[in-house]
């Protein structure tokens, strides 16, 4: 079935979620996880698209930005950017009032009908401003009934307000836990406010990890779903967040999201002044798979800014500036119906994929040797799980590993766009050169078509450009790379870069 009802994305292109992955069990995807969950926890995250990775190649999300304050110090965050736990630092987000956002969500809910989580997650901490958070989530709760609501809170304020959370239909909520070592604690959070008093170090930051390991307690008591965040800090609590993983998945989080820190001196973050540096790809992978064990790990988060708006990994918040939403006129009821029927076909569509995988076999490269070394590969793709972006035109690639156990996903790999005109990227660096950098650790990039030149620089840099796969589903261009890797002999080959 082709899913035509995706095709919005303002990128120009036919193809509509602007990135995507596998939808196979083999490819790492959470479908094989999907089928053993309970029936009331799979309603809650089959449309969700931070906590099904499946789910993110079709249903978009959306952020309002109503909550200015916050109630704590994070040594990554410059208050003049966006809530560092739930965004990346260097964008700023216009702040609405919830008339606004809940004129906004409706705008974008009836203009983009994959769209099915509407999130708080800044600009401050959503629980610091709780009028304004429930103001929005009230009128939503009424006036948008088929939307899921989504809250993200440095957990301070949490147990205080989980009354209030259940009151308003809320079924998921991420909390960011760094630590739960009030001495570490103190290395990542100088102050909290508390009952009206500023408390500095490790007090402040045992009062935070209570508050936090408390709320969550109580969000499993009432059976919400609780995806946690944590920002990889090296040096600081990268060893930590093992513990940290298992503690909250013995508590029963349902998902653990582990996030690169991102400091950069222009942030005028203390962490960005100091000069602490955030992980390579190589060691986020390795953290996340020493924190997975049996527990759920997000690898598929973008880091979104706080008032995002469309599949992740793209960005159409520009169609949909106060002045433009201003002028639409919506009828809700006839864009719930739409939405539903948008729905139903992408639902169709995902049986119809899942019914194929389970027809075929359960790891393509199963007959390759065991002792095969495994390859990181990078795609490019615009969504749908297929192989249809060209190099050039790649914002993003997403990384796959492929071995005789079969192909995951890994994660993902910020581009610069080369054919966008700008050849540079100062200090001489063309954008080029940064693209190819981003894909170290990568011996392979699979897209629709690469250019003479990037091809030319692409194999200089150790990495295979392939375009032979163009339209084709990505799994499916991975196990043939690999396996053509294999009959090369190039699998043997001492040479080989080393993955995470
Ligand atoms: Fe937003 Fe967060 Fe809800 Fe998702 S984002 S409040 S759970 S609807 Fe998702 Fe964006 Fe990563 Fe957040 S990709 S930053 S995890
Ligand atoms: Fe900044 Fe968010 Fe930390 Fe508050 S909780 S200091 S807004 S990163």
């Amino acid at each position: 079935m082709e899913l035509k009802v995706l095709g919005q994305s303002n990128s120009g292109s036919a193809a509509a979620p602007t990135e995507s992955g596998c939808s196979k069990s083999a490819c790492g995807s959470t479908s094989d996880q999907m089928d053993q969950l309970p029936e009331s926890i799979r309603e809650k995250v089959k449309n969700h698209p931070c906590y099904s990775e499946e789910a993110h190649h079709y249903y978009a999300r959306m952020h309002v930005a109503v909550a200015p304050a916050c109630n704590i110090q994070c040594h990554y965050c410059n208050r003049k950017y966006d809530c560092a736990n739930e965004s990346r630092p260097g964008v700023v987000s216009e702040l609405l009032s919830p008339d606004q956002a809940v004129k906004k969500v409706m705008a974008v809910a009836a203009n983009i009908p994959q769209m099915t989580v509407l999130g708080v997650a800044g600009p401050g901490d959503p629980l610091a401003n709780p009028e304004r958070t429930f103001e929005t989530f009230r009128q939503l709760t009424e006036k948008a009934p088929d939307i899921k609501l989504c809250v993200s809170t440095n957990g301070l304020s949490l147990p205080e307000q989980v009354e209030e959370l259940s009151k308003h239909n809320i079924d998921h909520v991420t909390i960011t836990i760094n630590c739960v070592d009030p001495e570490i604690g103190a290395k990542i959070y100088p102050w909290v406010f508390w009952q009206n008093r500023r408390i500095r170090g490790a007090k402040g930051a045992k009062i935070l990890i209570e508050q936090q390991q408390k709320g969550l307690e109580m969000l499993i008591e009432r059976g919400i779903l609780v995806k946690v965040n944590s920002v990889m800090i090296p040096g600081v609590n990268d060893k930590h967040l093992v513990e940290v993983s298992k503690i909250v998945k013995s508590k029963g989080a349902f998902l653990h999201n582990v996030m690169p820190l991102i400091a950069e001196a222009e942030h005028g973050t203390f962490y960005g002044v100091m000069g602490q540096r955030g992980p390579n790809a190589k060691e986020l992978s390795a953290l996340q798979d020493e924190c997975a064990g049996d527990m759920n790990m997000m690898r598929h988060c973008r880091q979104c800014r706080a008032d995002a708006v469309g599949l992740l990994g793209e960005d159409r918040g520009a169609e949909f500036t106060l002045d433009k939403i201003e002028g639409m006129e919506i009828d809700y009821a006839a864009a719930m119906e739409k939405r539903a029927e948008v729905h139903a076909q992408i639902e169709a569509h995902r049986a119809e994929q899942a019914a194929e995988a389970a027809a075929e076999d359960a790891n393509p490269l199963g007959d390759l040797p065991a002792d095969l070394r495994p390859v990181l590969m990078a795609v490019a793709t615009q969504g749908q799980g297929i192989v249809n972006q060209h190099f050039g035109h790649a914002k993003e690639f997403l990384v796959y590993e492929a071995s005789p156990a079969g192909v995951r996903f890994i994660g993902h790999r910020k581009a610069e766009q080369y054919c966008s005109g700008d050849d540079t990227c100062g200090e001489g660096e063309s954008t080029l050169d940064i693209t190819i950098r981003s894909l170290e650790g990568c011996e392979a990039v699979i897209c629709s078509k690469v250019g003479y030149s990037p091809w030319e620089k692409l194999e200089a840099a150790g990495i295979i450009p392939n375009g032979e796969y163009a339209m084709e589903p990505i799994e499916d261009a991975v196990v043939g790379v690999y396996r053509g890797m294999y009959e090369s002999g190039a699998l043997s080959e001492a040479s080989g870069q080393l993955i995470a």
